[in-house]
């Protein structure tokens, strides 16, 4: 750390002049403003009056190989000394970006050999959209446009990625979501299944992306789109039958499927790719985060060899592309990330532990407030609840996971709440000595969270 730094100076600078993302100003100001990260190191980060803190959420989800590996920061050093800026537009490369493409369509089924290069996960997404709009355009089905998401579903920030999600806040600011994005219910047993075995409620949420397909008209309809796995809306693992039979239905209609691989990719479910996990064969696949680990902005989208098809040969020039496209250092950083993973054997380390955290986490379901704890690879949620048999929530949707978040930094873990559900995603590079240490942390956060709320409880 900076020992010269002067913290109260800093956070009174913020406070001045920091506009941040995502964040209540007036509670953020009124509360003695942003708490500064100042280092980190494999699993842990440091605040600035010194705390060391445990990160089970790598970061904001992207941090796969952990922190503080040099060997990303030389791969910068490295590419800025040789070439810091050269764009891939207008019939031009550059080494990392080529070599990058083809690591990531070596990662991927055989049937993704197209790697197109962006900065973030929403832009990824904006640039799914405004590909598969195209390629129907190409085939002569420019009605196409209507794309199906779901509720709760995360896909960025942009006006197009925060209109395909499905987050009720975002859209209620700024009109959106744009027109022709349409979302259904999302796979949520926990919160929807009700009486239902987790089996039949798959298939009823499934059967509501039937509905929907058949309420627009499947030859209006451009895409599917969903994360393997929900992230953001809460940590949703669908049920198995979920996703054969949203398959089997957008297969009978020629409808592709997108996977938002952008916190499930890079290993996070024990696979390289959520769709491994959950068993779906995607057209398209979006990533970011883990593809750098967050060590660089970075992003790309995967289209698979039917969707790419004649669309070269017909569809002249696409009109599409960022500055930053395929940015060297990013694609250095992002090459070495690879390396790492394949060489260090992370992804089969994440299968390896998931189970013994699953074993360490599984044992909180004990807690008098929690109602399920889920988990997998090494994503996962522990559902608040104010009655453990029928699953019912504490008033006021929300406060609950406030309260144990701010009882986790407390005791210097850092998890976040997604409404009442708490979430996670360590780094993959997590040890058993460490989960232990998370999962200590966690249940003196959760007894905290219920000594508040305990009066409360059914
Ligand atoms: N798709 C998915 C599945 C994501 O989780 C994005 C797209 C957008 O990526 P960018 O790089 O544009 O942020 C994300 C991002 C949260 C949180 O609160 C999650 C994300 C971003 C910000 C906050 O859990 N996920």
């Amino acid at each position: 750390m900076n020992k010269n730094l002067n913290i109260e100076e800093l956070v009174a600078a913020d406070n001045a002049h920091h506009f941040h993302p995502f964040t209540d100003h007036k509670s953020l100001h009124s509360e003695g403003g942003a708490r500064v990260i100042t280092q980190a190191s494999g699993v842990h980060i440091w605040d600035g009056k010194g705390n060391k803190l445990f990160d089970a959420m790598a970061g904001l989800w992207c941090v796969n190989i952990g922190y503080g590996r040099k060997e990303l920061a030389d791969a910068a050093y490295r590419q800025m000394q040789d070439l810091p800026f050269y764009n891939t537009f207008f019939k031009t490369t550059t080494v990392p970006a080529t070599l990058l493409a083809e690591k990531v369509a070596s990662l991927l089924p055989d049937r993704f050999k197209q790697i197109f290069f962006v900065n973030s996960g929403s832009e990824a997404n904006d640039t799914m959209v405004r590909f598969i709009r195209r390629y129907w355009e190409v085939q002569g089905q420019p009605e196409r446009q209507h794309i199906v998401s779901r509720h709760r579903a995360y896909h960025g920030s942009t006006c197009i990625s925060a209109s395909l999600g499905g987050m009720s806040a975002m859209h209620a600011q700024g009109g959106l979501p744009l027109p022709n994005f349409h979302h259904v219910l999302e796979p949520d047993w926990f919160q929807h299944g009700g009486d239902m075995s987790p089996e039949e409620f798959g298939l009823k949420a499934a059967r509501e992306v039937e509905a929907k397909i058949k309420e627009l008209g499947p030859d209006k309809v451009a895409a599917f789109v969903g994360e393997p796995i929900q992230g953001a809306g809460g940590v949703i693992v669908p049920p198995d039958s979920y996703w054969p039979y949203v398959q089997k239905v957008c297969r009978e209609h020629g409808i592709p499927i997108v996977a938002d691989e952008v916190i499930c990719g890079f290993g996070r479910t024990g696979n390289w790719w959520g769709h491994e996990t959950m068993g779906i064969d995607p057209d398209i696949v979006v990533m970011a985060k883990g593809l750098s680990s967050g060590y660089q902005p970075i992003g790309a989208v995967a289209v698979s060899d039917g969707l790419i098809g004649d669309f070269f040969d017909k569809g002249g020039e696409f009109f599409h592309g960022y500055t930053y496209s395929g940015h060297p250092v990013a694609c250095a950083v992002a090459l070495e990330n690879i390396r790492i993973m394949q060489d260090e054997k992370l992804i089969e380390h994440t299968a390896a532990i998931a189970p013994y955290v699953e074993e360490k986490m599984g044992a909180l379901s004990d807690h008098p407030i929690v109602g399920e704890v889920r988990v997998k690879g090494l994503i996962g949620a522990i559902e608040l609840v104010r009655d453990k048999q029928t699953r019912a929530r504490f008033d006021d949707l929300g406060r609950v996971g406030g309260i144990c978040r701010e009882h986790c930094f407390d005791n210097n873990l850092v998890m976040r709440a997604c409404w009442d559900t708490m979430v996670f995603s360590p780094p993959l590079c997590i040890t058993e000595a460490e989960v232990d240490e998370w999962v200590d942390l966690t249940r003196k956060a959760l007894d905290a969270t219920y000594a508040d709320v305990k009066g409360e409880l059914s």
